[in-house]
């Protein structure tokens, strides 16, 4: 069970989960991301975006014949499922107020999701103004939060921890300008109790340094990787060093 392991694996040590957004990789780097993605540094592997034409269910079926890892949708809309997938981030836009992404879509995706086997967690998604308009306002059609109303945040996870979600996701937006700051990701740390994943534009070893030691549990990174397999290689470099810090 994905959140069961979770669970377990945060009691020792932090996670990284890497992004992989349909549209941003062909087979063969999709296969090259499945192949470098070693358990050591990558935890699990989320496929999604805002917006995508190309095929989740490829994508997904790629990255299965070429990693163990487990692979984790994170849907941008309806579209985005695949039964071949391990689990599901069941996304509520918590920060906003448009209903379709508060529960409009969940009933549409409810009886093809009980088809499957994929492991559903509920996910209170939190969107954090980074200083431009990031795909996913757009196309939520929401209001991020200010970065600097800490309060707000921490109000909305609270709230989403008391709704029953298993898991807070304090999400910048794909490609961000100003990543999730320190005091706030610090602030809903020590406000909730379920796990804290935080992502979007984190691309430096620094960033992610500096994300986990706020109280990050799990980061996400998307963007950082669609440079290619060096600069993956890389940055799984000096993450198998920063794991081993932070534990
Ligand atoms: C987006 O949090 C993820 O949903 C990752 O963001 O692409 O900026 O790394 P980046």
């Amino acid at each position: 069970m994905i959140y069961s392991s979770i669970i377990e694996n945060l009691k020792t040590k932090k996670m990284f989960a890497i992004l992989v957004d349909p549209d941003k990789h062909d087979r063969e780097s999709i296969r090259g991301i499945g192949k470098l993605a070693g358990k050591d540094t990558v935890d699990f592997i989320l496929v999604g975006g805002s917006l995508v034409s190309g095929s989740v269910d490829e994508t997904v079926g790629v990255l299965k014949d070429s990693t163990e890892l487990p692979v984790i949708l994170f849907p941008g809309n309806v579209l985005q499922i695949s039964p071949r997938a391990d689990g599901i981030l069941l996304l509520s836009l918590i920060s906003g107020r448009n209903p379709e992404f508060l529960i409009g879509n969940h009933v549409i995706a409810a009886p093809v999701l009980r088809k499957t086997n994929l492991e559903i967690i509920p996910t209170g998604y939190i969107l954090i103004e980074n200083g431009r308009t990031t795909s996913v306002e757009y196309m939520s059609n929401t209001k991020p939060i200010p970065a600097d109303k800490i309060d707000l945040a921490v109000a909305t996870a609270m709230a989403g921890e008391m709704l029953g979600h298993k898991l807070i996701y304090l999400e910048a937006g794909s490609g961000a300008k100003e990543n999730v700051n320190s005091g706030m990701i610090r602030e809903v740390r020590s406000k909730i109790s379920i796990p804290l994943i935080v992502g979007g534009g984190i691309h430096t070893p620094e960033q992610i340094r500096e994300t986990y030691s706020a109280g990050a549990d799990i980061i996400v990174v998307g963007s950082a990787i669609e440079a290619g397999a060096k600069h993956l290689a890389n940055l799984l470099g000096s993450l198998a060093e920063i794991k081993k810090e932070q534990s």
